[in-house]
Parts: C-alpha cells; sequence; structure tokens
C-alpha cells in the first residue's frame, strides 16, 4: 500500500500515515477478528451470503447502467418510467437540479470508475472509448461548477485514474495515452473563468461555449453561492494539476478555500450555508452539516489525506470543534444560527447529512458516527428510504427521496471501522428496498414520496457514481476488487484519486495558506485527535454497545419543539419560556412576555394579528433569544399545521404485466369518494370513458362497467365526472390532466374539490394524474391492451405474488364518502424571518375555495384546493419523558383548571393567529440550487 506522502495521523503512537490507512487497515483487523470472537449481537455474515449479495449489486447496477445505455446514451441521464434520455432543453424545467446536465453525457462519465471496482473492465474500456469518441464538452449551456467539478472532472479523473492502473497492469487499457486526462484539462479550463471574482470564489455556474459575463454566457449575474458549492473544487483541481503539472487549477481551489475559512464566523468558528462571492458576507447564515456545507468540511480532511498539508487539518479539526459543540446533539445534527450557535435554525434534518458518520470515521471518532447512523437506519426503516428532509420527532418534512447515496457510503466507512455485521444487515435492507421499490423495468426510479411509494421520472447520475460502488464494496473481499481500494481517496463523489499524487507536483502546496493556528488553545482540539483504543477497541461488541440505548430513538420518540435553549436553567427552577403553542392573545401575562421578547402585536385593520419581533427591543438578550424562538415554533406550527389539514398524495400502481406494481404514479387526491387513506384501495383494468371528459353520460358504459375509468380533466368540475361514471358502473375514477406535459415532477399536486354541493353521493375513488403520467397508462394501455391499477394511499409491496394474483378484488364498499374541507386558514407573511427581525402575519376569517386556489393552471368550472405539501400523521408510542413533554403535560394540566383559557383557545384558536411560512418551500429551493 503507498502512503499518503505527507499525509499525517493524529496521535503519537500512530505511525506516520494518512488516516485513511490507519482506517483502512484496522478495519481488517477488526475483520479478521469477527468471525472467531462474535458471540451477540448481529450474527456474522458468511462468505456466501456476503457473496450473494455482491452479486445481487452487480445484477443491480447491470440492470441501471444497461438501460442507461439502452434506452437514454447519450443523453446525460435515464428516465426510468419513461424509459428515454433526459436530454436537457427538451423536458420541462425542473429548475436548478437541471443545472448538472451539460450534455456530456453525465452518467456515462460518472460510471467510469464504478464499472472497474465493480471487475467490469471490459465494460470500463467500451465506455472510455465512448467517452472518447462522443462526449463534447464545448456545448452552449449554462451548467453547475460545483456539479461539473464532481461528477464531470472528477469522474474523467477517477476513470483516467483507474485507466493508468490498469495498464500498468499490462492487460486492459493498452492503448490508453492520457486521452480523459486531456479531456479533463480541457474541462478544467473551462470552468476556470468561473473564478474572476474578486473573492477568488467561484461564480456558481458557467457556460460551457461562452464562460461568464459575455452576452452570449446566459451567467454572471449571480451574487451568492453555497459553501459547499466555492468549497468542493480542491482534491479535483489539485488532482489535475498534480497529473499534468499545470498549478493554476490547485491554485484556485486553494484560494476559494483560503477565503472561506476567512469568513469563518470568528467566535462559533462555523460557516454560513450561503455567502456572496463579491463582498464575502453571509447570505444564509444556519449552519450545518448537511445541504449547501457538507462537502466543504468532507474536503478539508480529505485534502488533508490526499495533499498532506497540516493546514488543512488544521482548519477542518477547528470547524469539527464547532460542529461537535453547538451542531451535534447525538444522535441528531441540527443546524444552528453562526453568530448565535446555542440556537437551533430549524427542526429538522436534511437527507445530506448521512455522509457525516462516514466522514467521522475518516476523522476517528467513532462513537458519535455509529449514533446517527443508528438513527438515520430507524428513520429510513420507517419509510423504507430516507426522506429528504425529517424532523427532530423523526417525521417525513420532505418527502422525496432521489436514491441518494450518503447513507450506504456511510454504512461501508462503519463496517470497515468496526467489522461489526450488522453493518452488512443494514446494507443488505438498503438492497432489498431498493428492489422492492425503487425498480422499475427500465431502471431504478427516485421516490416522489417515500410514505406512498410513488416514483419520479429521475435517476441521477451519483446512483451510478456511488451507491453501486459503496454497496459492493461493503460486501466484496479483498480479493474479488482487483486493485487496492486503500491506494485511493474517495472523492464527494466516490471518484476515485490515488494517493500517490501527495508526493507528485508538489509545487504550489501551502503558497497561499493562512496560519493562525498557534492562536488555537488546547480545547478547541478536544475532538480532534482519536483515541485509537475507544476507536477501534478489541471488544467487537463496541459499536453495539452504543446502538443499545438508541434501539428505539425514533419510534418512541416524542414531538420536541426547538430544543436546548437555556434548557439547564429550566431544570433550575426558572420558568419556562413562553411555548407557541401554549400562546393566547387573550391572555396578558402572555402578552407581557412578548413584549419583553421584544415580539409586538399588531391588529390590522381587515382582521389579522400581525406578530414582529424586533431583538433590540427585548429586555434582555436571553429574551431576545426566546423571543426569536417563540417566533421560530409559530412558523413550525403554523406550517405544520397547514400540513395536517391537506390530504397527502396518493399512488396509482400498475399491477399487470409486465409492471406487477413495480410503476407507481403520484397522485391527487379528492375531497369526495372513498377515501382510500383508510387502509382503503381499489383495484381494476383501466378503460377510457366516452365522452373522453366524463361530463355528461357516458356513451360506453359496458367498457367502464367494474372497471377504473380514465377521464381527461376540463370541461366540467370533477365531481360531475366522477358522477357520470359511477353512473356508467365505474369502480373508480382517474382524472388526467388535459395540460399537456405537465408532470408533478415540476408542478404542485392538489386536491380535487367538491362542487359546492353535497357530494356523499359519490362513493368511488377518484384520483388525479398530470398528464405525463398519465400517458404512462394511456401508453402502457397502447401496448399491452390490458392495464390493471390499484388506487390506494399507499404503493404495496411488489413481490413475486403479484405476477401471480387473481383478478382484480376491486373493492367499491358503501361506506359513505367523507367530504374533507380543505384548510382555510390563509394569513401573510409580512417580513422575512431575520435572527434579529421577524414577523408574522395572520388573519382568522375562512377564504372561499376560490381564494385557497393557488395550484398552477385552473379550469374554469373545476374547483381544486391548496397546493399539497408532505404531509404525515405519525402516532408516537411509547412514553414521552423528555422535557418538551414535560412542558406539554404541564400546560395541558394548566389549562383543565383554568376554564378562562379553554374558553380563550376555543374563541380565538392559536392557528387563528399563525403565519403562512414559505420557510419550507424557500430552504428546498434553495437546497436543490445549493446542490443536488
Ligand atoms: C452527490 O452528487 C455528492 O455526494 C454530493 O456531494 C452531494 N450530493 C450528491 C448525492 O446525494
Amino acid at each position: 500500500m503507498s502512503e499518503a506522502g505527507g499525509g499525517r495521523g493524529c496521535g503519537s503512537s500512530v505511525p506516520q500515515r494518512a488516516p485513511w490507512s490507519l482506517v483502512a487497515a484496522t478495519a481488517a483487523f477488526c475483520l479478521v477478528s469477527a468471525t472467531s470472537v462474535w458471540t451477540a449481537g448481529a450474527a456474522p455474515m458468511s462468505r456466501e451470503e456476503r457473496q450473494k449479495l455482491g452479486n445481487q449489486v452487480l445484477e443491480m447496477f447491470d440492470h441501471a447502467y444497461g438501460n442507461y445505455m439502452e434506452h437514454a446514451y447519450p443523453a446525460d441521464e435515464l428516465m426510468p418510467l419513461t424509459c428515454r434520455g433526459r436530454v436537457r432543453g427538451q423536458e420541462p424545467s425542473r429548475g436548478d437540479v437541471d443545472d448538472a446536465l451539460g450534455k456530456f453525457s453525465l452518467t456515462l462519465i460518472d460510471s467510469l470508475d464504478t464499472l472497474v471496482v465493480l471487475n467490469k473492465t471490459k465494460e470500463f474500456e467500451d465506455a472510455v472509448r465512448k467517452v472518447l469518441r462522443d462526449v463534447n464538452l464545448d456545448n452552449d449551456v449554462v451548467v453547475s461548477v460545483f456539479e461539473t467539478n464532481i461528477r464531470v472532472l472528477g469522474g474523467l479523473l477517477g476513470g483516467h485514474s483507474l485507466a493508468i492502473m490498469l495498464k500498468e497492469k499490462g492487460e486492459y487499457m493498452q492503448w490508453y495515452n492520457d486521452e480523459l486526462l486531456q479531456m479533463a484539462k480541457q474541462l478544467g479550463y473551462k470552468l476556470l473563468p468561473a473564478f474572476n471574482t474578486t473573492s477568488g470564489l467561484p461564480y456558481p455556474r458557467i457556460n460551457l461555449k461562452f464562460g461568464i459575463r459575455k452576452p452570449e454566457a446566459r451567467t454572471g449575474t449571480e451574487t451568492d453561492t453555497c459553501t459547499a458549492c466555492a468549497g468542493t473544487l480542491i482534491l479535483e483541481f489539485a488532482a489535475l494539476s498534480r497529473f499534468t503539472g499545470a498549478t493554476i487549477f490547485e491554485e484556485y481551489a486553494r484560494k476559494a478555500l483560503d477565503f472561506l475559512w476567512e469568513k469563518r464566523q470568528r467566535s462559533s468558528n462555523l460557516v454560513g450555508v450561503t455567502i456572496n462571492i463579491h463582498t464575502g458576507d453571509w447570505v444564509r447564515k444556519d449552519s450545518g452539516v448537511g445541504a449547501g456545507i457538507d462537502s466543504y468540511y468532507e474536503y478539508l480532511l480529505k485534502a488533508y489525506v490526499l495533499l498532506g498539508d497540516d493546514s488543512f487539518l488544521e482548519r477542518f479539526n477547528t470547524h469539527y470543534d464547532a460542529i461537535m459543540r453547538y451542531i451535534s446533539q447525538p444522535p441528531l445534527l441540527l443546524d444552528v444560527h453562526i453568530h448565535k450557535p446555542m440556537l437551533n435554525a430549524r427542526t429538522w434534518m436534511d437527507a445530506l447529512l448521512a455522509f457525516f458518520p462516514g466522514l467521522q470515521v475518516l476523522k476517528g471518532d467513532i462513537r458519535p458516527a455509529i449514533e446517527t447512523h443508528e438513527m438515520l437506519y430507524q428513520v429510513i426503516k420507517k419509510h423504507n428510504f430516507l426522506p429528504e428532509a425529517f424532523t427532530t420527532d423523526f417525521r417525513v418534512h420532505w418527502a422525496q427521496h432521489p436514491l441518494r447515496p450518503e447513507f450506504a457510503e456511510s454504512t461501508y466507512f462503519l463496517y470497515k471501522a468496526t467489522g461489526d455485521p450488522y453493518y452488512l444487515e443494514v446494507g443488505k435492507t438498503l438492497i432489498e428496498n431498493l428492489n422492492k421499490y425503487a425498480r422499475v423495468p427500465c431502471g431504478f426510479a427516485a421516490m416522489k414520496d417515500v410514505r406512498t411509494g410513488s416514483h419520479e421520472d429521475r435517476m441521477d447520475s451519483f446512483f451510478l457514481a456511488e451507491m453501486f460502488k459503496y454497496l459492493y464494496l461493503l460486501f466484496a473481499d479483498k480479493e474479488d476488487i482487483i486493485f487496492d481500494i486503500e491506494d485511493y481517496i474517495f472523492t464527494t463523489e466516490a471518484h476515485l484519486l490515488p494517493l500517490w499524487l501527495s508526493t507528485t507536483n508538489q509545487s504550489i502546496s501551502k503558497k497561499n495558506t493562512t496560519s493562525e493556528y498557534t492562536e488555537l488553545d488546547d480545547s478547541n482540539f478536544d475532538w480532534t485527535c482519536p483515541n485509537t483504543q475507544i476507536l477501534f477497541p478489541n471488544d467487537p461488541l463496541y459499536a453495539q454497545s452504543i446502538r443499545e440505548p438508541l434501539k428505539n430513538v425514533v419510534d418512541k420518540s416524542c414531538p420536541r419543539g426547538i430544543i436546548r435553549v437555556r434548557e439547564e436553567s429550566f431544570r433550575s427552577g426558572a420558568k419556562p419560556p413562553l411555548r407557541a403553542r401554549d400562546f393566547m392573545a387573550t391572555n396578558p401575562e402572555h402578552l407581557e412576555i412578548l413584549k419583553k421578547m421584544g415580539v409586538s402585536l399588531i391588529h390590522l385593520k381587515d382582521g389579522r394579528v400581525q406578530l414582529v419581533q424586533h431583538a433590540i427591543q427585548a429586555a434582555s438578550s436571553i429574551d431576545a433569544e426566546d423571543g426569536l424562538r417563540f417566533m421560530q415554533e409559530m412558523i413550525e406550527l403554523s406550517s405544520q399545521q397547514q400540513k395536517e389539514q391537506q390530504l397527502p398524495p396518493r399512488a396509482v400502481q400498475i399491477v399487470s404485466h409486465p409492471f406487477f406494481g413495480r410503476v407507481v404514479l403520484t397522485a391527487g387526491p379528492a375531497q369526495f369518494g372513498l377515501d382510500l387513506s383508510k387502509h382503503k384501495e381499489t383495484r381494476g383494468f383501466v378503460a377510457s370513458s366516452k365522452p373522453y371528459n366524463g361530463c355528461s353520460e357516458l356513451t360506453n358504459p359496458e367498457a367502464v362497467m367494474g372497471k377504473i375509468a380514465l377521464i381527461q380533466r376540463g370541461q366540467c368540475m370533477f365531481a360531475e365526472k366522477a358522477r357520470n361514471i359511477q353512473n356508467a358502473g365505474a369502480i373508480g375514477g382517474i382524472v388526467i390532466d388535459d395540460n399537456e406535459g405537465s408532470s408533478s415532477d415540476t408542478a404542485p399536486l392538489f386536491q380535487m374539490a367538491g362542487d359546492g354541493k353535497d357530494t356523499d353521493d359519490i362513493k368511488i375513488p377518484m384520483l388525479f394524474l398530470f398528464s405525463k403520467e398519465g400517458s404512462i397508462i394511456l401508453d402502457a394501455i397502447r401496448e399491452y391492451e390490458e392495464v390493471e391499477v390499484l388506487l390506494s394511499d399507499k404503493a404495496k409491496d411488489r413481490d413475486p405474488e403479484m405476477e401471480n394474483e387473481e383478478q382484480p378484488s376491486s373493492e367499491n364498499d358503501s361506506q359513505s364518502a367523507e367530504q374533507i374541507t380543505s384548510s382555510s386558514q390563509e394569513v401573510d407573511l409580512v417580513d422575512q424571518e431575520s435572527p434579529e427581525e421577524s414577523s408574522l402575519n395572520s388573519q382568522p376569517e375562512s377564504l372561499s375555495p376560490a381564494d385557497m386556489d393557488n395550484a398552477a393552471s385552473v379550469s374554469p368550472s373545476e374547483q381544486i384546493s391548496n397546493p399539497m405539501e408532505n404531509h404525515e400523521t405519525t402516532s408516537l408510542d411509547g412514553e414521552c419523558t423528555d422535557f418538551d413533554n414535560q412542558l406539554q403535560e404541564q400546560s395541558e394540566t394548566e389549562e383543565d383548571s383554568n376554564p378562562n383559557v379553554s374558553w380563550d383557545k376555543k374563541v380565538q384558536p392559536i392557528d387563528s393567529i399563525l403565519a403562512d411560512w414559505n420557510e419550507d418551500i424557500e430552504a428546498f429551493e434553495m437546497m436543490e440550487k445549493d446542490e443536488l
């Protein structure tokens, strides 16, 4: 094994080698010892079973890659539901997510080194030839600098690294002459104009052909970028410099990192999520380890490993100490404000942070890695996948899951570090869930909603670059891989760069780095030096002993509000601060507390109530913090209550041959007809109604009798369509959008509302599909004639039995349909929240359905209800003994003994003074923008 040159492990008793090597070497020890010593915990997994799982991963990769090559290549990505390539400009725009697509056969390039890891050397050779023959890097297309760097530049460099390794071995790639490296260099030069800022931070986007700021470029006016976007370049850029001798790339990447380091918040040592690339001001001052920041930290540590430059380790350690001090609340990792790091910035976590336990392994801090990983695994067990965001009490916050690999990555590293076969079982579950819920005939489809099991027509390139690599390596023995994986470091996209680069072309190292580390006292490094005894104890049950106390952390969780703020002082007898959920606008004591916190209550002329916080008007800084927390709670409560009043999306699952339940479409529910959420489902063959719009008595009742009728949207009310198909004997209905090209990928779903009359007479279930999802059914009818679907609230497991199931047993019972009225609360946001000033507006009066109609396009004659957001009602079992719950109990007791309080609550319920807040949507948009 080659060592990472100047790379230096922590701890005087540890030999001078990179921590990376240390981790790998120690893991090998654990693996050997596991088979003989294991007596409790997860049972060891036999070599046969590991091989079986490894082969399963290979088969799954073939399914994903084969379908991409057959149906999508040379397009950037496969659309696995419609079985074609995603070509930018030819599909409805998905916004910033599309900035990863540069018409450069993204998935092929991102898959290159995966082919070698998976021992598909022949396919690798073919793939490299295709890249050299077909890929054009000079397209007139605006791409994300970050995504292009990690996926394309990283993909080319990973491909080059393994191509030269194979060539040296003497069998494959004998014709190879650094062509991938030449392409990488060409791409590197194309990205350089992005760094033309005074700060040295790159613009977030660049036109591959025209660069930046020229009229044709269509980019260069941006002012902000995310921290990860500017701080995740050093591995690829340094590798490019060191492979080619062109030092400029490493210089630019170092300069950007130096600038970010300079701009860290000096008292907390944290960085914000977005930064102004011209002024260096933090634009978003919240800080976590997930979206927008994640790989900045990753690259500091890995730059040290790859380049052997101490300054990167010292920076990483300083940040890590801050993360462990403020953000880590094991097993949670919660965002905080960089200026007020004791104050949580939100009460949910995003899925990208799942990489962090893996990074902690590399760092050598195993205990919190095990804890966080365990918590994430429990969330996965509950929803089959990690939702894009979930709350501190483990409810779904954003329900999508684009087949992200971060959790598999952490699982692999934890297994390497602990040798605990538990992590093999975790990997097995990931494989099973992917096959059961994401596999479709034409690849693997992202989950649109982990709760319903519905799909999105999307298979991101990182799924091939990362997921299969980590899963395969998890089960592989050393001899299963044709090279020594420990000679390489993984980039954030899991591309492989050789550690020998650390001693190659070092001419620019350290030139620009600042050095103020001597100012830091020892306490800054409490978390930095792994104790190998704790890290890799000889006790093979070590990891299990850490997991044990957490085994019910998700199932037994209790609702949490904003936590931790001054918790100690509450415990010591001080009066707890006012919680948003307890607040009553007519309670003089509460109004007094509000005043102390700098929050004013303004009654607007139109009857609405506005809450505004001015931190400087608070009685003390503690009161100001309480005020901020109170405002945040109001926001959370408001959004939660609104979500709970909305119906969640439904699923249309195609169950007949050759789909067998593998295609699940996201559908909008109706506020009338059979309620599919009550464990009801309806299964039946589909038939188009005549007239297709279903607006008059059907002329083909014999065709729809006992079937699920397909009806086109438009011309009349949804309820009218439902009555017409019901009268013709249909057992359910699917309304298909008449706006060609519409899709739930790009338009918000909505609920079909009634017609303002009593709709109790409608007994059948009705669902809505956008045009793209609807065409999947229509195409299936054209091809297979008989198409059977299942309408439900959640897709059913698709197992082989589905293939043998009998004819439909539709459930069309006479249970009266429930008319569900939509949330009528409509409130306005007056001002954006900021740590210094927050404001909320609310309106107690109900609005008419027309007022609520803010979905994309609405036929004048239809009624639709609010666009749906993610929603989940989780019943929490187990005893709630945490502090928040005590507070809740306390307030309930007070309420019982005080009739005025209850009465007040009735006449002015809390939700009547809450605000409609766009934080979720904005944050999600920001996250999508910042990184995928
Ligand atoms: C990948 O492209 C990279 O891992 C990146 O750093 C973060 N997100 C995606 C996968 O989720």
